[in-house]
């Protein structure tokens, strides 16, 4: 056992004088010897004495979080940390703020005039964001003057359709609100690669010459609403210092009630939570704060033909129940933001819902429940979490964009400016009187799941996440060739961005 004034002989020892100012408050603390250590390894080299200015300088909110000194041995003087219990935590408090959330916001109950507008909402958005970069005229103003268009012109519409003709060219069909336009790509352009990641119902701008004959253009340039090239974060991340905003650690697709949830291996990322883990890991699991959940918690009942055979827990609450255990015994200094996906039991059609009450209840209180999307704010980092099942639209429609790459099909979230565009295909959409996907403002993370592969890149300032799955590999999915990479998920320095890649198997 180590005695209270141990912390005197580390500093004799460390060659550095302590101010007797700074000496009284470090007696008071309950944890003296950790929180001198702490002092030595960041104070400035070139100190003889060391003072509580200078503690104070090193960024004393790296512990408080913005509280002030005493409130740091106030808090530090009511725990009594058991030696089992290695884990000290670095903050106090791990405020989240909701930016978006569609949450009892839902207004639609699916009416054709619905749809409608729902178009018109996100053709109006994107297509501003569009305006800025390209002067663009009308569909029907084209049309009206065409003998005075020919030459080069610039619209801007929704691909309404997207076919190869029998000479191998692109052809894109762009509609606006004032009419249809064609838009053809040769094979042998160089914009036909950008052309074969064109899907249908995303909006874009072309810029090109207008044929004589029929309503039609051969495409020069597509304008994308995209993220501005020299986007640079909201948070000047390059030079800040790591650990100011501690981390957080991205998960989805848990599949609590599957027989192949990974029990074994869930338990291994709970320890390491608790800091019960090796040294290395240790530093990285002292400074997490936050724990994001896109989606996907529990494996739910009836989601595909012959699911039950694969189920160890056959009632949907019950598979909640034993998801409040597993998410309860994450250490309480940790806050959980968890947001639904297509296997849990809210609405189908998205933007999801929070959860209800009756599945709220299994967690612990301030566990934070959210939608599907949502953006909120954590460490001073704005997150975009979206479950992700358009990705399983972009894999089948853009050949550049696969399973094993997650975050490719994430680029093209961001290019679009859409969480997705496909209408019709395997994302139900309701026809919210807003689009919710709509990426308007610019997140510094994208956080998405249900792929059940990993990935982490950077695009324009952008830091794109896939936090894989704690599933092994189901039959279902054997029979569909996907090849899931469990237990692995990425953590995330919040001030500098940088994210390790954890591997719990
Ligand atoms: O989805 C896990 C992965 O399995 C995801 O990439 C989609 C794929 N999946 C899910 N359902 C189907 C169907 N019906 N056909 C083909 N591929 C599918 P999850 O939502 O976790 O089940
Ligand atoms: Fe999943
Ligand atoms: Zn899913």
């Amino acid at each position: 056992m180590m005695n209270k004034n141990d912390f005197r002989n580390i500093i004799m020892e460390s060659g550095y004088f302590i101010s007797p100012e700074l000496d009284e408050l470090i007696s008071t603390c309950s944890i003296p010897c950790d929180f001198v250590n702490y002092i030595l390894s960041r104070i400035d080299e070139s100190l003889i004495v060391i003072d509580v200015k200078d503690v104070k300088q090193i960024g004393i909110d790296q512990f408080t979080f913005n509280r002030e000194f005493d409130d740091f041995y106030n808090f530090n003087s009511q725990i009594e940390y058991e030696s089992t219990k290695p884990f000290k935590p670095l903050f106090l408090d791990n405020p989240v703020e909701i930016i978006k959330d569609i949450t009892g916001q839902s207004t639609c109950v699916g009416t054709y005039k619905e749809f409608i507008n729902y178009f018109r909402n996100r053709y109006s958005i994107l297509s501003k964001m569009i305006r800025n970069r390209v002067n663009a005229r009308s569909i029907e103003s084209i049309i009206i003057n065409k003998k005075m268009a020919i030459g080069e012109a610039s619209i801007i519409g929704m691909v309404s359709d997207i076919s190869t003709t029998t000479n191998g060219h692109k052809l894109i069909e762009l509609e606006d609100p004032t009419g249809y336009f064609s838009v053809l790509i040769k094979e042998s352009d160089d914009l036909y690669e950008e052309a074969n990641k064109l899907i249908k119902d995303e909006v874009i701008g072309i810029t090109g010459s207008i044929f004589s004959s029929g309503n039609i253009m051969g495409a020069k340039k597509i304008i994308f609403p995209d993220v501005p090239d020299r986007h640079i974060s909201s948070h000047s991340f390059n030079n800040s210092q790591e650990n100011i905003n501690g981390k957080a650690a991205f998960i989805s697709d848990v599949h609590v009630g599957s027989s192949m949830f990974l029990e074994n291996e869930w338990y291994g990322f709970v320890d390491f939570l608790k800091g019960d883990c090796k040294s290395d890991l240790y530093e990285i699991s002292k400074e997490i704060r936050y724990l994001v959940v896109a989606g996907d918690l529990v494996d739910g009942i009836g989601i595909f033909p012959g699911q039950d055979k694969e189920l160890s827990i056959i009632d949907i609450y019950g598979q909640y129940k034993k998801a409040g255990e597993y998410f309860n015994e994450i250490p309480e200094h940790i806050k959980i933001i968890i947001g639904p996906g297509n296997h849990d039991a809210v609405r189908q059609a998205e933007p999801q819902p929070e959860f209800p009450d009756r599945i709220k209840k299994y967690f612990r209180d301030d566990t934070l429940f959210v939608g599907n999307p949502a953006v909120i704010k954590i460490g001073g980092a704005k997150v975009l979490m979206y479950h992700g099942r358009s990705i399983d639209d972009f894999v089948a429609h853009i050949p550049s964009v696969s399973y094993a790459n997650p975050t490719t099909a994430m680029v093209e979230m961001l290019k679009k400016r859409h969480l997705s565009p496909i209408y019709g295909s395997r994302v139900s959409i309701a026809p919210e009187a807003h689009d919710h996907f709509i990426i308007d403002q610019i997140p510094d993370i994208i956080h998405c799941g249900h792929v059940h592969t990993v990935g982490a890149e950077m695009y324009r300032g952008v830091l794109l996440l896939n936090s894989g799955t704690w599933q092994s590999q189901t039959e279902f999915q054997k029979r569909v060739n996907l090849i899931p990479v469990p237990a692995k998920i990425p953590i995330v320095d919040l001030s500098t961005r940088k994210t390790v890649m954890l591997d719990f198997n």
